[in-house]
């Protein structure tokens, strides 16, 4: 099974911390979106990243890529079966995806990939605005569906790995999460990034 995409992505990020949490292995080929690779622009006929070649099954998009590693690999599980826990899992990753990715990269955007790894200024008042209009909204947001170590039920899941991959992007973009004021998610980002299979998905990045 090949992954491509660099980890730098938040989802590709959610590909990898899938299979280290389920311990498939897999080769990772950390490829940058549109990149000139011809097994990647076959697995990706978009162009981004995430991509899977699973011995020719060619898929892209994290949400597909985790929805078929989840069926291929049961154990443990990522997607509850119970049905209101169910229904719950795909909105965070749908949320993590489509409402915070847009909005929370824009600082890892402006403070980290232009300047660090395009060698282009960025533009600081564009990340400050972000975080100071758009951010409150979904941030109190989720600090008001937190109850407990889990976004969904009593075990780990998708819906834990959409959300908080958006977040490890913004500490590279040096924001921290104001504890006083969102103290359940400040919490919930800390100990969900410091999962093993986070550790080693965001450790991928370098290689
Ligand atoms: N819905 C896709 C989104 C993937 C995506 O947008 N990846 C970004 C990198 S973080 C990308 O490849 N961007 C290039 C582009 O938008 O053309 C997924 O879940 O995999």
């Amino acid at each position: 099974m090949i992954v491509y995409g660099t980890s730098v992505s938040p989802y590709v990020r959610k590909v990898l911390v899938s299979l280290f949490e389920k311990g498939v292995s897999f080769d990772h080929k950390p490829v940058p979106f549109h990149a000139d690779d011809p097994g990647f622009q076959a697995a990706s006929p978009t162009g981004k990243i995430p991509a899977l070649d699973d011995d020719g099954f060619l898929l892209p998009d994290s949400t597909a890529i985790l929805n078929y590693i989840e069926a291929k690999h049961p154990e443990p599980a990522l997607i509850p079966a119970e049905a209101k826990a169910r229904g719950r899992a795909v909105w965070f990753d749908k949320y993590g995806d489509t409402e915070l990715f847009p909005v929370l990269i824009i600082p890892f955007v402006e403070r980290f990939l232009k300047p660090k790894l395009m060698n282009k200024e960025g533009d600081e008042a564009r990340a400050q605005k972000t975080i100071d209009e758009k951010f409150p909204p979904l941030l109190d947001y989720l600090e008001s569906q937190i109850e407990g170590e889990y976004l969904v039920g009593n075990a780990f899941s998708i819906a834990d790995i959409a959300v908080a991959t958006n977040f490890h992007n913004l500490r590279l973009a040096k924001y921290e999460i104001d504890a006083g004021r969102w103290p359940k998610l400040a919490a919930f980002v800390n100990r969900t990034l410091e999962r093993p299979s986070f550790v080693k998905a965001i450790a991928a990045a370098k290689n």
